[in-house]
């Protein structure tokens, strides 16, 4: 029998259709079958429709019709409601189903009927005409009455028919536990290493005493030779691991292997080419995540798609944005800007560091002994504005730039100078959702005090730099910088709040006297102006220890202050001890490298590792290659080459965190577009997208289910529904182009 049709579509008849009452069988009891009428022998009772579909029993199965011309998966559905599922129970969960004509996709989710929605497995298999059988065995995250098996069948432009068989959820399914494939036990950078720099591994092996290893060419002939040195237990990864140096081979080859305690690594190369091609391809991740024009294909082939949040339907945004209820009584036009990840929100705060990192990844090749300023010069990223005589590199901040300024309040109205936090959706939406395809309600939240520093901070940076060739954009910034400085002076708390967490993230600070400095910093190196002079010097943050386990990042940005004070010409007194500073640090991250088997310069106490740790691990590194900046002394400069082996490969998992670079790459990163995992006809990330990495605190259900009890290393899987370890984000990419660049200069 046919649910009658509720009025609502879309994800809002999952939410209507989940009123019926709950099954008498006991939650998660060993074998029980949680479906109802999963043969569909009653006719099609206990199973309901969105109103779009026409579902009826035939021949023993349920056969619908399936309109052509919906956006989305979950605007067409067949599904069953309030199913009981037990935490930590593992399910198994099969269903038969077949698509006439062929191609079509079926997304079967088993999660939550209800806000919010969460997805505990989900499979995304291309039917046939004749139908195939699928079963999956998968760990539920959480306690619930209100579970739901949902065959999500819309997204499709012509109609279609989607038939349904033997659809079966048991719970007490022997468990499967999650073991990543990690590969040989030699773990390489399996990018490469260059010809002059350091060249480490690390064996995994219960071995205590020393063993020997060979290099060999790619015919398999032992080029170089040594011994191994124990290492005993590594604390981030609970591993027994030797380390192997094999720096003194200094010859260029592709298709090098390490091999010893008979395991043999995956393939790396001794050269250059492949950090010259780093370079563009993690700048060029800018392009694709911008918002407010179209992607062009022939800049980008696989990746085009239709402008986001232009003010066209089915989008509400970004042209004329109204506050959130109460915040404020006008409308901005937000439009353009990056989206911050694989989510469709745009925010200052975190816009705001990822554009410094670029502009300073600019900064430094006209500063730095080894920067090369051509590198990522016009006509280097394959942008709409190559060819403007403009460095690419600035085209693409610029776009970022663009937006933060129209973030800011206008001139009449109250908090006037201040930035708006952030603009995202209503409710927090599925994947996958192209851009141009998000249906929701956008909105301005309040301003904050962090935002507008950040605001402040960039646009000051943004005055120097471009004023070589935009006069009057670089005027416009620094106007905007100083009145956003001024309004943050006038309010200096206004705190993002930490509640503010639905349709988008929060990026809630509580501190901000390190926004202040870097501000203030900022507008000091663009103007000489005493009065910020005055500030900088008066900071406490100025000269407090900012270089710890964690470094900096979004929420903590004294490092973007110093750093540039550090490296930027001025007059600033007292400019040496702020060198001095950054050098000091830097060896902080030394020591903690040289203790570290796999040579991370990162050890967060306890091997807590934070959201987003492969960026912290390229941050400390941009401290040591900074200190190599300011002294010319290789050991940092070795430092910041060894620390990109763990996030190309050299580590726990065998993996590298960088699509597309090395033989086994990060390429289900949590994306609402690259979401090829959920359909075929969407691409991965572009090559050159870095993953978040291992994740302590696991807060994804997703990695709840599969991770729990994780070691350090260990916290992390390459799935798409893992939005706390595996996301891409414009922050993270931006230190791995900054990392990038420094190693492209050393060749
Ligand atoms: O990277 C952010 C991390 O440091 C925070 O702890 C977390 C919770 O606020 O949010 C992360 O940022 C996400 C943002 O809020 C929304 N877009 C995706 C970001 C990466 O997951």
């Amino acid at each position: 029998m046919r649910r009658p049709a509720t009025a609502l579509a879309g994800l809002a008849a999952l939410l209507a259709a989940a009123v019926t009452a709950l099954p008498a069988a006991p939650a998660g009891a060993d074998e029980t079958e949680l479906v109802r009428n999963g043969t569909f022998d009653s006719g099609t009772d206990s199973w309901w429709t969105t109103p779009n579909v026409t579902a009826a029993a035939s021949e023993g199965r349920l056969c619908a019709d399936v309109p052509g011309g919906t956006a989305n998966r979950w605007d067409a559905i067949v599904g069953q409601n309030d199913l009981a599922l037990t935490a930590g129970q593992t399910y198994r969960f099969a269903f038969s189903a077949s698509g006439t004509p062929a191609g079509h996709v079926v997304r079967a989710v088993v999660g939550l009927a209800v806000s919010p929605y969460d997805t505990y497995h989900e499979v995304s298999p291309q039917l046939s005409v004749s139908g195939d059988t699928y079963a999956y065995t998968f760990t539920a995250p959480a306690d619930t009455a209100r579970g739901q098996v949902a065959f999500q069948v819309g997204g499709s432009a012509d109609p279609w028919r989607f038939c349904l068989d033997d659809v079966s959820l048991t719970g007490g399914a022997a468990p499967d536990p999650y073991e990543p494939d990690t590969g040989p036990r030699v773990r390489v950078n399996q990018v490469g290493y260059l010809p002059d720099g350091p060249k480490n591994a690390t064996l995994v092996t219960d071995a205590t005493a020393k063993l020997p290893w060979q290099l060999k060419n790619d015919a398999g002939k032992t080029v170089a030779h040594g011994w191994t040195v124990p290492r005993g237990l590594d604390a981030s990864s609970g591993q027994r691991v030797h380390s192997i140096d094999f720096g003194h081979y200094t010859r260029r080859a592709e298709g090098l292997t390490l091999t010893a305690d008979g395991e043999t690594s995956r393939p790396f190369a001794i050269g250059t080419a492949a950090y010259r091609q780093l370079r563009l391809d993690s700048a060029k991740y800018y392009y694709t995540q911008r918002s407010g024009t179209p992607i062009r294909d022939d800049l980008r082939p696989g990746y085009g798609r239709p402008a986001g949040h232009v003010g066209v339907a089915p989008n509400q945004g970004d042209t004329a944005v109204p506050c959130q209820p109460g915040v404020c009584d006008y409308t901005l036009d937000v439009s353009g800007g990056w989206y911050d990840a694989g989510d469709h929100g745009k925010y200052v705060v975190n816009g705001g560091i990822s554009t410094w990192e670029l502009l300073s990844t600019y900064e430094r090749s006209r500063t730095a002994r080894t920067g090369r300023p051509r590198a990522l010069g016009d006509g280097t990223l394959a942008l709409p504005e190559s060819g403007n005589k403009v460095p690419d590199i600035l085209d693409e901040a610029r776009w970022e730039l663009d937006f933060l300024l129209k973030m800011q309040v206008p001139d009449g109205k109250p908090l006037a100078g201040m930035a708006h936090h952030k603009v995202h959706d209503e409710q927090w939406t599925g994947l996958p959702l192209l851009p141009s395809a998000d249906p929701q309600r956008r909105e301005l939240h309040p301003p904050s005090t962090a935002a507008t520093l950040n605001l402040a901070a960039t646009a000051a940076q943004a005055a120097r730099l471009y004023r070589p060739y935009d006069r009057a954009f670089a005027a416009k910034a620094l106007t905007a910088a100083r009145k956003a400085w001024a309004a943050a002076l006038a309010h200096p708390d206004l705190l993002a709040s930490e509640s503010d967490g639905i349709g988008g993230g929060t990026y809630a600070d509580a501190k901000v006297d390190d926004e202040f400095y870097w501000a203030a910093a900022e507008l000091y190196l663009t103007t000489g102006e005493r009065a910020f002079e005055t500030f900088v010097r008066n900071s406490p943050v100025h000269t407090a220890d900012i270089f710890g386990p964690t470094g900096f990042d979004w929420a903590r940005t004294a490092a973007a202050g110093r750093l540039d004070l550090a490296t930027v010409p001025s007059r600033l007194p007292g400019r040496d001890a702020v060198r001095r500073s950054v050098v000091q640090g830097a060896e902080t991250y030394l020591a903690t490298q040289r203790a570290h088997p796999y040579g991370m310069p990162y050890a967060p106490e306890g091997q807590v590792y934070d959201w987003g740790s492969n960026h912290q691990v390229l941050n400390n590194a941009v401290v040591l290659a900074t200190a190599y900046d300011l002294t010319g002394r290789a050991k940092y400069r070795d430092g910041a080459l060894e620390s990109m082996d763990y996030v190309l490969g050299r580590n726990a998992l065998n993996i590298s965190y960088v699509t597309g670079y090395g033989e086994v790459s990060s390429h289900h990163q949590h994306s609402r577009w690259y979401a090829n995992q959920l359909d075929p006809a969407l691409p991965d990330p572009p090559a050159g997208t870095l993953a978040g990495g291992p994740n302590s605190s696991i807060q994804d259900p997703f990695a709840q289910a599969n991770l729990q009890g994780c070691t350090g290393q260990f916290c992390y899987i390459d799935d798409i529904q893992s939005w706390s370890t595996n996301e891409h984000t414009i922050n993270w990419n931006a230190a791995l182009a900054r990392m990038a660049s420094f190693v492209a200069d050393q060749t």
